[in-house]
């Protein structure tokens, strides 16, 4: 059976992938696709983002369902995954990761306002604050033991995420003492020392 996940280096969204493949010794190999996205991402994913997940004649995708598929080929790991309780903080975490990625974007690719703001707020400063709040949210169900350590999928998910943040330049997002605790221990394993976003900077 074909199982490839398709991903760029320096993807937050698809080191998540990559570090449980890691993890759970999965027979999935990881493809190489080459930044910024070439037309024919677009003939795996309508959306044209990596992670794409390539199982015989079926793509998966987004993160989201990329994640919870890999759970169930690693045989449903209790420890990596409650889907009743962590659903939640996954997909959340994930959305927050969107908002991060949309903020970076615009700045980097230049984007400044050209006309009146009609809405009232600035779009990559809301993106960030969203990121943010959401970490201090993560961080309280971390402090209640709701956010387990270890290989769990919101927790490599929150990982990835500030990890790449950090890597990129962007905000630390000090603080919020016990989702460190669980990101730096993460960020120590072997699959996410491999897994190392390539260094870039703008210019
Ligand atoms: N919501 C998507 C986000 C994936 C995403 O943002 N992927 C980025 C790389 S980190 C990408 O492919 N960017 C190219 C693009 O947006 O066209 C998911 O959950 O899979």
């Amino acid at each position: 059976m074909r199982a490839e996940l398709a991903y760029f280096p320096g993807s937050p969204f698809a080191r998540m992938g990559r570090v449980l493949i890691a993890e759970w010794a999965l027979a999935v190999t990881p493809v190489e696709w080459r930044f910024p996205p070439p037309v024919e991402l677009f003939a795996l994913n309508p959306l044209g983002q990596v992670p794409a997940l390539l199982m015989d004649d079926e793509a998966v995708f987004p993160t989201f369902l990329i994640l919870e598929r890999l759970w169930e080929l690693a045989g449903w790991p209790d420890e990596g995954y409650r889907p009743g309780a962590e659903r939640q903080m996954l997909l959340t975490t994930l959305q927050a990761g969107d908002a991060l990625a949309a903020a970076f974007y615009q700045d980097w690719s230049g984007l400044r306002p050209v006309a009146r703001n009609h809405i009232g707020f600035d779009p990559a400063a809301r993106n960030l604050e969203r990121f943010g709040r959401t970490l201090d949210w993560l961080d309280a169900r971390a402090s209640q033991g709701l956010l387990r350590p270890g290989v769990t999928l919101p927790g490599v998910a929150a990982a990835c995420l500030l990890l790449w943040s950090k890597a990129r330049g962007g905000p630390y997002w000090a603080g919020r003492p016990y989702l460190w605790s669980i990101v730096r221990a993460l960020a120590g394993r072997d699959s996410f020392l491999t897994t190392v976003p390539q260094p870039w900077t703008p210019g």
